[in-house]
């Protein structure tokens, strides 16, 4: 991804997490040295399991939902595991990875590849080259650990991949952008980019086998009424099998006063997404759909605690984004855990059970909670 073009724009997935965060990249430019030298990584003792899960703690979370818990195995480290995404089934775990803290790279180099080594942190899963973000799949155990994380099966090298989603019908959909130094995010089914991406920025694939729409986000196609603003759209698939012009998701989905991004729809058929519309950082808001392009008032899922610095422990919880529902009813999440000595972030997929109270009436009466 060329640096340039990221410097100027937001058009890049890391950069949504800067308002989850709360903060510019000016408080992250007074952070912590670039960590180099020799193993072991300092990073491993504070953004430890025991210090993560003490964070969860302090997340908000609506009835239906019990006690978080972080993906462990393949699937977690201190490197940049993000874009979640979970089978249907539960089965099989997608997500997007960098050996890197994203966000410091970001804020003190502007992603320039020839610092990249500056920034390194986690396990080097493949990535070709090793700046470059590739999506990958592991699998999920019965007792919720994953395995080592392949490449998911359209990765090339080379390009930017993330985002990705395996639908109902067999079909990847997911976003790229070509090798450097262009930069261009686009959605891709397979191996065909769909007909209606544009030069700028088209990502966070979802498709509804239901309704056979893609639902996706930019920050600044053009049509976005508040650039740098991003926005959920939507497009549908005809017989002739083509996709309709891209229309944005009506009020109350996007609102001037923040991002919405990350879209899903749920078993439940809910529509779930991010955005960080209350401030306090980026959490999971759910809507139903009513209608074409009618939707309910968002009701918060999962998010931050509204004070971070209530936090006990170490770490604070900076942002929850990202969300599956699986046909159980169990909601992954990415949270952006933030080291606030150093200034440093690690992001994990967390998932939360469905509470034994509300169980199965919380997925067939979406209305319930
Ligand atoms: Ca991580
Ligand atoms: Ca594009």
């Amino acid at each position: 991804m060329s640096s340039k073009r990221m410097s100027s724009s937001r058009v890049n997935p890391f950069r949504r997490w800067m308002p989850a965060a709360g903060m510019g990249a000016g408080l992250l430019l007074g952070g912590c040295p670039p960590q180099t030298g020799p193993e072991p990584d300092p990073a491993e003792a504070v953004f430890s399991l025991e210090n993560k899960r003490q964070a969860l703690g302090a997340l908000l979370i609506a009835p239906g939902w019990g006690a978080p818990e972080i993906v462990t195995g393949g699937a977690q480290s201190i490197g940049w595991e993000d874009s979640a995404y979970v089978s249907r089934d539960g089965r099989t775990l997608s997500f997007m990875y960098l050996a890197a803290d994203v966000l410091v790279w970001d804020a003190q180099t502007n992603l320039d590849p020839a610092r990249f080594d500056d920034f390194r942190r986690g396990p080097d899963h493949g990535n070709d080259p090793p700046h470059t973000v590739r999506f990958y799949t592991t699998q999920i155990a019965a007792d919720g650990t994953t395995s080592e994380p392949i490449p998911f099966p359209f990765a090339k090298p080379g390009r930017g991949e993330c985002c990705g989603m395996l639908a109902g019908n067999g079909d990847w959909y997911y976003s790229a952008t070509p090798p450097l130094p262009a930069y261009d995010l686009d959605i891709y089914r397979n191996d065909e980019r769909l007909a209606f991406n544009t030069p700028l920025e088209e990502g966070d694939p979802h498709y509804d086998d239901a309704t056979r729409t893609i639902y996706f986000d930019s920050g600044d196609r053009v049509g976005t009424p508040q650039p740098g603003k991003a926005n959920i759209w939507m497009t549908q698939l005809a017989d002739d099998g083509a996709w309709s012009t891209p229309i944005l998701l009506a009020a109350p989905i996007n609102r001037p006063e923040g991002d919405e991004v990350q879209p899903h729809i749920g078993p439940d058929g809910q529509l779930y997404f991010s955005s960080d519309r209350e401030g306090g950082g980026t959490a999971i808001f759910a809507s139903q759909r009513l209608g074409d392009n009618i939707w309910s008032e968002p009701r918060k899922v999962v998010g931050p605690p509204l004070d971070a610095s209530a936090a006990s422990g170490p770490l604070s919880v900076a942002g929850v984004g990202e969300p599956t529902l699986t046909d159980a009813g169990v909601l992954y999440v990415n949270v952006l855990f933030f080291d606030r000595a150093t200034e440093a972030f690690d992001p994990d997929i967390v998932r939360l059970p469905p509470s034994s109270s509300f169980g199965q009436s919380r997925v067939s009466d979406p209305g319930g909670r």
